[in-house]
């Protein structure tokens, strides 16, 4: 089958037949409907994060079941799903107190399959696959607790969305973060997760919803997504600016959804005394950043993370194909360009540039 492989951190990803093994026991071969593209990838294509290489990345993706392993109950061959790049293992402490996105078991086996071996190669190298699902690929093998079923006459390009941006975006602002109904909210960083944040915000009712890029055309974006204010970082102090529109105060709930520790203190210090600041995007390896001790103390302020927006898939994925059958949220606005897997190079210059909402890889 045709994948994108990275060989190596800072090279174009390479198009080529690679093999892959049929299903063990509890995993499941699909073929890949459409596949997302997410800045996680980027990370690992920059050398900015760690992954065994080479490596098929793709984590946001959607799928049909093309056959099961051994034992395999909860899906069957035809069934359509949306991939979930955290399968929980169900037995670790984090899955028994319901936190499936914290799996120990899923952490410790990172980008191969749950007994710790490879279904890719090419020739006798082994690759791995990203969270398990390794969706740059015409078609994938991955554990049955990734596969969560969604209706046949749903899209397949908004599934995979729910697959990782929309989940991890809505989940923030709603599971993590817990926003009130009227209180204002700050967005540092309008991508396809941080648009995601802002309808988020807007669902749970949100009084003001700050927009924060350095991107025009992600703010113009963004207030379609439910920001009531943009503010351009590049010119003009955005601190200062989320100040001035909350007359002093900041604002009751901050995320950051770019990736940087300069973006986490803003986002910091954008937050009100006793506000929640959530952080959502992946700083680079290594990267710290630096949060004056006595302001968290005396300011009261709460500093969370947010991975998969706090989200447990089989419960949160069809919460979010109902809220948009029922057009409570927009997904298909999300979805600015689709590519070939051929393209996907072009895809992340793309996403580098900003030129895109979210870009899609079809593969049907
Ligand atoms: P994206 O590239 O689509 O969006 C990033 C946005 O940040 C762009 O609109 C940029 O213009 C903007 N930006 C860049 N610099 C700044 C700045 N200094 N101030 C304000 N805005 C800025 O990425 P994405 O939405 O796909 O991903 C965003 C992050 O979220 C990224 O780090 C990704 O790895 C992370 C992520 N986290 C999870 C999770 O579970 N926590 C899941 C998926 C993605
Ligand atoms: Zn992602």
């Amino acid at each position: 089958m045709k994948a994108a492989v990275l060989y190596e951190y800072n090279q174009p990803l390479v198009i080529e037949e690679i093999e892959l093994e049929d299903p063990k026991a509890g995993e499941v071969h699909v073929n890949i409907a459409a596949a997302g593209v997410c800045r996680s990838d980027y990370h690992f294509m920059k050398g900015e994060a760690r992954i065994a290489l080479p490596t098929v990345l793709g984590h946001e993706g959607s799928a049909i079941v093309k056959r099961v392993g051994e034992g395999v109950t909860s899906v069957k061959p035809g069934d359509h799903v949306i991939l979930s790049f955290v399968p929980g293992c169900g037995r670790c402490h984090f899955c028994l107190i319901g936190r499936s996105n914290l799996c120990d078991a899923h952490a410790a086996t990172g980008p191969y399959m749950y007994d710790g071996t490879t279904r890719l190669y090419k020739g006798e190298q082994r690759i791995s696959h990203m969270g398990k699902v390794a969706c740059f690929a015409e078609e994938a093998v991955v554990p049955e607790a990734g596969c969560v079923p969604v209706s046949s006459d749903f899209p397949m390009d908004v599934a995979a969305l729910i697959g990782c941006s929309a989940t991890t975006g809505i989940g923030a602002a709603i599971l993590t973060a817990a926003v009130e109904a009227g209180s204002t909210v700050a967005v540092v960083g309008c991508g396809g997760v941080g648009l995601n944040v802002l309808q988020g915000a807007r669902l749970a009712n949100a009084g003001r919803i700050i927009a924060v890029d350095i991107n025009e055309g992600k703010l113009e974006f963004a207030m379609k997504f439910g920001a009531t204010h943009a503010v351009n970082a590049s010119d003009e102090d955005a601190v200062a600016r989320v100040m001035e529109i909350t007359g002093g105060l900041g604002a009751d709930y901050t995320f950051e959804v770019f990736g940087s520790a300069r973006t986490v203190e803003t986002a910091y210090a954008m937050a009100r005394k006793g506000g929640t600041v959530t952080v959502v995007g992946i700083a680079p390896m290594g990267e710290e950043a630096s949060i004056n001790a006595v302001s968290l103390t005396r300011n009261e302020k709460v500093l969370k993370g947010s991975y998969y927006g706090s989200a447990r898939p089989p419960v949160e994925f069809p919460r979010l194909v109902e809220m948009y059958r029922s057009g409570k949220i927009d997904l298909d606005g999300l979805i600015t360009r689709r590519y070939r897997l051929e393209q996907i190079n072009e895809a992340y210059d793309d996403l580098d540039r900003g030129d895109v909402g979210r870009g899609v890889i079809t593969f049907q």
